[in-house]
Protein backbone atom coordinates (compact mmCIF):
# COMPACT_ATOMS: atom_id res chain seq x y z
CA UNK A 1 0.00 0.00 0.00
CA UNK A 2 1.45 3.25 -0.85
CA UNK A 3 1.61 5.63 1.75
CA UNK A 4 0.63 9.51 1.49
CA UNK A 5 1.65 13.02 2.09
CA UNK A 6 0.63 14.25 6.08
CA UNK A 7 -0.55 17.96 5.25
CA UNK A 8 0.53 21.08 7.43
CA UNK A 9 -1.08 20.15 10.97
CA UNK A 10 -1.93 23.46 12.99
CA UNK A 11 -2.09 21.42 16.29
CA UNK A 12 1.86 20.67 15.73
CA UNK A 13 4.19 23.31 17.66
CA UNK A 14 6.75 25.11 15.65
CA UNK A 15 7.30 26.59 11.98
CA UNK A 16 5.46 25.14 9.37
CA UNK A 17 5.18 26.04 5.46
CA UNK A 18 1.75 26.00 3.64
CA UNK A 19 0.07 24.68 0.30
CA UNK A 20 -0.61 28.16 -0.78
CA UNK A 21 1.39 28.59 -4.09
CA UNK A 22 -0.08 31.48 -5.65
CA UNK A 23 3.55 33.06 -5.46
CA UNK A 24 5.50 29.85 -5.85
CA UNK A 25 7.29 29.71 -9.56
CA UNK A 26 7.91 26.34 -10.75
CA UNK A 27 10.16 24.11 -12.83
CA UNK A 28 9.04 20.59 -13.51
CA UNK A 29 11.12 18.50 -15.59
CA UNK A 30 10.29 14.86 -16.54
CA UNK A 31 12.16 11.66 -17.79
CA UNK A 32 11.04 10.54 -21.44
CA UNK A 33 12.16 6.85 -20.45
CA UNK A 34 8.69 4.99 -19.38
CA UNK A 35 7.12 8.14 -20.58
CA UNK A 36 3.48 6.03 -20.53
CA UNK A 37 3.98 6.33 -17.14
CA UNK A 38 5.86 9.62 -16.67
CA UNK A 39 3.35 11.68 -18.24
CA UNK A 40 0.89 10.09 -15.17
CA UNK A 41 2.94 11.72 -12.95
CA UNK A 42 3.05 15.04 -14.98
CA UNK A 43 -0.56 14.90 -14.56
CA UNK A 44 -0.89 14.51 -11.30
CA UNK A 45 1.45 17.61 -10.76
CA UNK A 46 -0.56 19.46 -13.00
CA UNK A 47 -3.45 19.01 -10.67
CA UNK A 48 -1.05 19.76 -8.08
CA UNK A 49 -0.59 23.62 -9.70
CA UNK A 50 -4.60 23.74 -9.65
CA UNK A 51 -4.25 22.73 -6.04
CA UNK A 52 -2.13 24.89 -4.46
CA UNK A 53 -2.79 27.75 -6.41
CA UNK A 54 -0.10 27.88 -8.40
CA UNK A 55 -0.08 30.45 -12.02
CA UNK A 56 0.31 28.52 -14.87
CA UNK A 57 2.54 31.75 -15.88
CA UNK A 58 4.87 30.61 -13.03
CA UNK A 59 5.13 27.20 -14.40
CA UNK A 60 8.36 26.04 -16.92
CA UNK A 61 7.85 22.04 -17.98
CA UNK A 62 10.60 20.91 -19.16
CA UNK A 63 11.98 16.57 -20.54
CA UNK A 64 14.98 15.33 -20.36
CA UNK A 65 15.79 11.78 -21.53
CA UNK A 66 16.29 9.59 -18.36
CA UNK A 67 15.94 9.82 -15.08
CA UNK A 68 20.21 9.61 -15.16
CA UNK A 69 19.59 13.15 -16.46
CA UNK A 70 17.24 14.60 -14.60
CA UNK A 71 19.99 16.64 -12.05
CA UNK A 72 21.75 18.30 -14.37
CA UNK A 73 18.41 19.57 -15.86
CA UNK A 74 16.93 20.54 -12.56
CA UNK A 75 20.54 22.25 -11.12
CA UNK A 76 20.23 24.20 -13.91
CA UNK A 77 16.91 25.61 -13.80
CA UNK A 78 17.63 25.33 -9.99
CA UNK A 79 20.86 28.20 -10.31
CA UNK A 80 19.17 30.48 -12.71
CA UNK A 81 17.27 32.23 -10.03
CA UNK A 82 13.94 31.94 -11.78
CA UNK A 83 12.58 29.32 -9.83
CA UNK A 84 11.45 29.13 -5.99
CA UNK A 85 11.32 25.07 -6.61
CA UNK A 86 12.09 22.66 -9.32
CA UNK A 87 10.98 19.07 -9.20
CA UNK A 88 12.01 16.26 -11.21
CA UNK A 89 9.94 13.45 -12.42
CA UNK A 90 10.93 9.91 -13.54
CA UNK A 91 10.30 6.54 -13.51
CA UNK A 92 12.92 3.75 -12.82
CA UNK A 93 11.50 -0.11 -12.78
CA UNK A 94 13.75 -2.56 -12.14
CA UNK A 95 15.22 -4.77 -14.68
CA UNK A 96 17.16 -7.97 -15.43
CA UNK A 97 20.95 -5.99 -14.82
CA UNK A 98 22.17 -3.51 -12.56
CA UNK A 99 21.03 -0.49 -14.48
CA UNK A 100 18.22 -0.16 -12.22
CA UNK A 101 20.43 0.54 -9.35
CA UNK A 102 22.63 2.85 -11.30
CA UNK A 103 20.43 4.73 -12.74
CA UNK A 104 17.90 5.32 -9.37
CA UNK A 105 20.88 6.07 -7.14
CA UNK A 106 22.32 8.63 -9.47
CA UNK A 107 18.96 10.43 -9.74
CA UNK A 108 18.84 10.58 -6.26
CA UNK A 109 21.90 11.46 -4.88
CA UNK A 110 22.00 13.85 -8.13
CA UNK A 111 19.11 15.66 -7.09
CA UNK A 112 19.59 15.88 -3.38
CA UNK A 113 23.31 17.89 -5.16
CA UNK A 114 21.14 20.05 -7.11
CA UNK A 115 19.58 21.12 -4.10
CA UNK A 116 22.46 21.53 -1.66
CA UNK A 117 24.30 23.47 -4.56
CA UNK A 118 21.91 26.01 -5.05
CA UNK A 119 19.60 26.21 -1.77
CA UNK A 120 16.97 25.67 -4.02
CA UNK A 121 14.35 22.70 -3.02
CA UNK A 122 14.56 20.27 -5.96
CA UNK A 123 12.07 17.72 -4.85
CA UNK A 124 12.89 13.67 -6.04
CA UNK A 125 9.17 12.88 -8.01
CA UNK A 126 11.53 9.86 -9.16
CA UNK A 127 9.40 6.39 -8.64
CA UNK A 128 12.00 3.48 -8.23
CA UNK A 129 9.52 0.18 -8.35
CA UNK A 130 10.09 -3.82 -9.27
CA UNK A 131 6.65 -3.33 -11.38
CA UNK A 132 5.14 -1.00 -13.62
CA UNK A 133 2.03 -2.36 -11.46
CA UNK A 134 3.37 -0.58 -8.16
CA UNK A 135 4.13 2.13 -10.08
CA UNK A 136 0.56 2.46 -11.39
CA UNK A 137 -0.34 2.08 -7.76
CA UNK A 138 1.54 5.70 -7.10
CA UNK A 139 0.54 7.61 -9.84
CA UNK A 140 -3.56 7.53 -10.44
CA UNK A 141 -6.32 10.04 -11.04
CA UNK A 142 -6.19 11.15 -7.09
CA UNK A 143 -4.38 12.69 -4.76
CA UNK A 144 -1.76 9.97 -3.64
CA UNK A 145 -0.08 10.36 -7.38
CA UNK A 146 3.27 10.77 -6.84
CA UNK A 147 3.18 13.88 -9.12
CA UNK A 148 0.72 15.96 -7.32
CA UNK A 149 2.98 15.01 -3.91
CA UNK A 150 5.71 16.72 -5.45
CA UNK A 151 4.14 19.72 -6.41
CA UNK A 152 2.37 19.92 -2.95
CA UNK A 153 6.30 19.28 -1.22
CA UNK A 154 7.83 21.81 -3.48
CA UNK A 155 4.82 24.22 -1.91
CA UNK A 156 5.23 23.60 1.28
CA UNK A 157 9.35 23.52 1.12
CA UNK A 158 9.35 26.99 -0.50
CA UNK A 159 6.77 28.27 1.87
CA UNK A 160 8.38 26.93 4.83
CA UNK A 161 11.70 28.04 3.65
CA UNK A 162 10.52 31.65 3.10
CA UNK A 163 9.28 31.78 7.23
CA UNK A 164 12.86 30.46 8.48
CA UNK A 165 15.46 32.48 9.43
CA UNK A 166 18.25 33.36 7.18
C1 LIG B 1 19.12 2.99 -19.61
C2 LIG B 1 17.93 3.16 -18.73
C3 LIG B 1 17.32 2.03 -18.15
C4 LIG B 1 17.81 0.63 -18.36
N1 LIG B 1 16.22 2.14 -17.39
C5 LIG B 1 15.72 3.40 -17.16
C6 LIG B 1 14.57 3.56 -16.37
O1 LIG B 1 13.96 2.59 -15.87
N2 LIG B 1 14.11 4.82 -16.17
C7 LIG B 1 14.73 5.93 -16.69
O2 LIG B 1 14.27 7.05 -16.46
N3 LIG B 1 15.83 5.78 -17.47
C8 LIG B 1 16.32 4.57 -17.73
N4 LIG B 1 17.42 4.41 -18.52
C9 LIG B 1 17.96 5.62 -19.19
C10 LIG B 1 18.94 6.42 -18.33
O3 LIG B 1 18.21 7.22 -17.38
C11 LIG B 1 19.74 7.40 -19.23
O4 LIG B 1 18.85 8.19 -19.98
C12 LIG B 1 20.64 6.66 -20.19
O5 LIG B 1 21.46 5.73 -19.50
C13 LIG B 1 21.58 7.66 -20.94
O6 LIG B 1 22.42 8.32 -20.01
Amino acid sequence: MAGSLPAPDAALAGIQGSHDGSAVRLAVVTARWNDHLTIRLLDGARRGYEHCGIRSENVTEAWAPGAFELPLVCQQLAASGEFDAVIAIGVVIRGETTHYDIVSEAAAVGVREAAALTGVPVIFGVLTTETEAQVLARAGDDDTNKGFEAVVTAVEMVTLLSALPR
